[in-house]
C-alpha cells in the first residue's frame, strides 16, 4: 500500500507524483559516468536533454562520492559546478547542486540552483546548515557517516531502517538549532553511502517505514539508487558485476518500487525511463478512475 503523500518541500512545485531528478556528474572520476562531462558545455548540453526527457530537477555535482573517492579542492569544485548551473539556470531550468561545501552551495545558489543537495546532511562541512538557513533553499539531508576513503568502515547497524531513520532525526534537529526551515528539509536514507549490498535492500524494503507517518520522519524522502554497486552484485554474470552503464533498467525497476511506496523523489541518470515510472506509479496508487 502506498503511504499517503507527505508534506512537500517548500519552493518546490507539489506534484502528484514522485519527483525525477536527473543526475550530472561534473568530475573526472565518478563511478557511473566520470569523466564525461568535464566540459562544461556538454554538462549543459546533457543537463539540458536530461531537462528534454522530464527531469524535474537536474543535479549539478563536482565532487565524486565514490567509495574511496579522494575530494577535490573548493576552488576545482567551484571552477566545475558554477558554469554549469548558470548555463543550466540561465535556460529556465531548476538546478540543484550536490555538494558538502557550503561555500559551493552558495555560489551554486546565487548562480541560481534552487536546492542544495548535501549527501554529508551537514555534517562534512561545519558552516553548511548556518549556510543553508541563510540562503532559504530547500535543501536533501542525506544519512552520511563518514567520507567516501573510509565510509566502508561504518556499516554497524543493529536495525538498519530504525538506525538510519534515528540517525537523520537526530541531524534534522542540528539542522533546525542551527536555523534550517525544516518544512524546507527533505531526507535520503543514503543508498550505498556507509552500507553493506544487504542494507541497501533492507533500507528499499523498509522504506515505508521512513516514509510512513507514524514511523517515518514527517519529511518528504528521496531515494537514489541509480547504477549503484548493489544493482551490478544482483545483476553479475558470469562472475562479474554488471556495469554501471548496464544497470539502468534495475534503476528503473526501483523507481517504480519506490515511488509506489511513497518517495518524493528519485535521483537517477537515465531520466526518461524514470519520468515514465513514477507517473505508472501514480497512476497505480490512485486506483479505480
Ligand atoms: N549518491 C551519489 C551522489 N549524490 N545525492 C543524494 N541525495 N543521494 C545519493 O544517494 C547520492 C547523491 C552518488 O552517485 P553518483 O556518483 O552516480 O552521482
Amino acid at each position: 500500500m502506498a503511504a499517503e503523500p507527505p508534506p512537500y518541500v517548500v519552493g518546490l512545485p507539489r506534484l502528484d507524483r514522485c519527483l525525477v531528478m536527473g543526475v550530472v556528474n561534473v568530475t573526472p572520476d565518478s563511478f557511473s559516468d566520470g569523466g564525461q562531462f568535464l566540459d562544461p558545455a556538454r554538462a549543459v548540453e546533457h543537463g539540458l536533454a536530461l531537462a528534454a526527457s522530464g527531469a524535474d530537477l537536474v543535479d549539478v555535482g563536482g565532487e565524486s562520492t565514490r567509495p574511496g573517492a579522494v575530494r577535490p579542492d573548493v576552488t576545482d569544485e567551484l571552477a566545475r559546478v558554477l558554469p554549469v548551473v548558470n548555463g543550466l539556470a540561465a535556460g529556465g531550468f531548476a538546478v540543484s547542486v550536490d555538494t558538502m561545501r557550503a561555500d559551493v552551495a552558495e555560489a551554486a545558489v546565487d548562480a541560481g540552483a534552487v536546492l542544495v543537495n548535501d549527501v554529508s546532511g551537514g555534517r562534512a562541512d561545519p558552516r553548511m546548515l548556518a549556510a543553508v538557513a541563510a540562503l532559504g533553499v530547500p535543501y536533501v539531508l542525506m544519512h552520511w557517516r563518514a567520507h567516501s576513503v573510509e565510509m566502508h568502515r561504518h556499516t554497524e547497524y543493529d536495525d538498519v531502517v530504525a538506525d538510519v531513520t534515528a540517525e537523520l532525526r537526530a541531524q534534522l534537529e542540528v539542522a533546525e538549532a542551527a536555523g534550517v526551515d525544516l518544512s524546507r528539509v527533505a531526507v535520503d536514507p543514503g543508498i550505498g553511502f556507509s552500507k553493506t549490498t544487504d542494507q541497501n535492500w533492507e533500507l528499499l524494503a523498509g522504506l515505508e517505514r521512513l516514509v510512513g507517518p507514524d514511523t517515518g520522519l514527517g519529511r518528504p524522502v528521496l531515494v537514489a539508487t541509480s547504477r549503484k554497486r548493489f544493482l551490478g552484485e544482483l545483476l553479475v554474470e558470469g562472475g562479474e558485476l554488471r556495469p554501471p552503464i548496464d544497470r539502468d533498467d534495475a534503476t528503473t525497476a526501483t523507481t517504480a518500487l519506490a515511488a509506489t511506496m511513497g518517495a518524493w523523489c528519485v535521483r537517477v541518470h537515465d531520466v526518461r525511463a524514470s519520468a515514465d515510472a513514477v507517473r505508472v506509479a501514480a497512476r497505480w496508487t490512485r486506483g479505480p478512475a
